[in-house]
């Protein structure tokens, strides 16, 4: 009697202990844009979720910031006032200057940056060789300009300019078109911001207009509008970081993807697991497996002539290897 009465006692402890938190926290996502028309940051958002479910106590709260980008850093200031998150979970190369003034005020606030590189001792930053990506994008569209036999151009369309986007997505594209088509030209052309499709579209109609077989949109919801001018003038379109070919068949004929789930939910696993090292940038490429070319999914196999895919497989196959890799330019401080 008494000692099936410890027992219960026993495995009614040995419950609570179970499922109670080691501790509670809640972390704050703030999407730098809208998560709708951005994939890149629908990824982010999983992968903290992710990371979240598998530790009882932690709640995970979205924060979209819209595209005002003169609000962020007081919206920011406003979440991390709060004193509600342990952690601020966000990502593109212009956070880390945002945070800055933040993190100064808030010294014992963490934050986790995506797509971004900085030393702040408050940051733990993760950034992509964006070279690297593009110039797969670029050799792609060599290989698919030279087969089509139009103008030596293929087109980039961005949301912005911002440093990342000048200093290596835009370069690693013309190397890699240029790796194919030596005199080859990629004209540049900006939306000025991150949803106008409308504006995204009429770009790229000036661009096929001008004999331009192929497209590289970076432009959030404006990517749509490029899609669509690809559709009505039979040409295509590449995708840059996440598996576009269902956006629209026999359109988008090459789709590159940046892991940004995978690496959002491996840093805020350290994070909760108190592993996390900050103000220690990290840096991944083809090669780490974050960056890659979805050269294996049926819409690839069956969109493109086995002429152009095989040696884009083999460029490819050179840097999941390591045995070609870019350097990706960086801050200096
Ligand atoms: N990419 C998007 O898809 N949607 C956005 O709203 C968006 N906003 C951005 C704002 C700034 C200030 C910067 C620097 C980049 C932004 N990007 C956006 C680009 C994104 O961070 C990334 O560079 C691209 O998705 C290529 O991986």
């Amino acid at each position: 009697m008494r000692s099936s009465r410890f027992a219960l006692v026993f495995a009614l402890l040995l419950a609570g202990f179970l499922t109670t938190p080691v501790f509670a926290a809640t972390i704050g996502v703030f999407i730098p844009g809208a998560l709708q028309g951005s994939p890149t940051y629908e990824l982010l958002d999983a992968g903290v979720r992710k990371a979240a479910a598998e530790v009882p106590g932690i709640t995970v709260k979205t924060i979209e910031g819209g595209f005002n980008q003169a609000q962020w850093g007081e919206q920011i200031a406003a979440l991390v006032a709060s004193g509600e998150y342990k952690w601020i979970v966000t990502s593109n190369p212009a956070m880390p200057e945002i945070c800055t003034p933040v993190a100064q005020a808030y010294p014992a606030q963490r934050f986790i940056i995506l797509e971004s590189w900085s030393k702040n001792a408050s940051f733990a930053t993760l950034s992509y060789n964006h070279r690297e990506l593009a110039f797969l994008h670029g050799a792609l569209a060599g290989l698919l300009t030279q087969s089509r036999k139009g103008a030596a151009v293929a087109g980039l369309v961005a949301g912005q300019e911002y440093p990342d986007m000048n200093n290596a997505i835009l370069p690693g594209f013309r190397e890699g078109f240029q790796s194919i088509l030596p005199a080859g030209k990629v004209e540049f052309r900006v939306v000025g911001n991150w949803y106008d499709a409308g504006k995204g579209a009429e770009l790229a109609k000036n661009l096929f207009d001008q004999n331009v077989s192929v497209v590289l949109p970076i432009a959030g919801g404006a990517g749509q509008g490029v899609i669509s001018a690809a559709k009505q003038a039979g040409k295509s379109v590449l995708w840059y970081d996440t598996d576009g070919y269902a956006l629209e068949k026999g359109i988008v004929v090459g789709s590159g993807v940046i892991r940004q789930d995978t690496a959002s939910y491996q840093l805020v696993k350290k994070a909760l697991a108190g592993t996390l090292e900050y103000g220690k940038p990290l840096v991944v490429g083809v090669k780490e497996g974050y960056l890659d070319y979805l050269t294996s999914l049926p819409a690839f196999v069956s969109g493109l002539p086995a002429a152009i895919r095989t040696p884009f497989e083999a460029i490819v196959n050179q840097f999941r290897t390591g045995k070609k890799t870019l350097a990706m330019p960086l801050p200096t401080s």
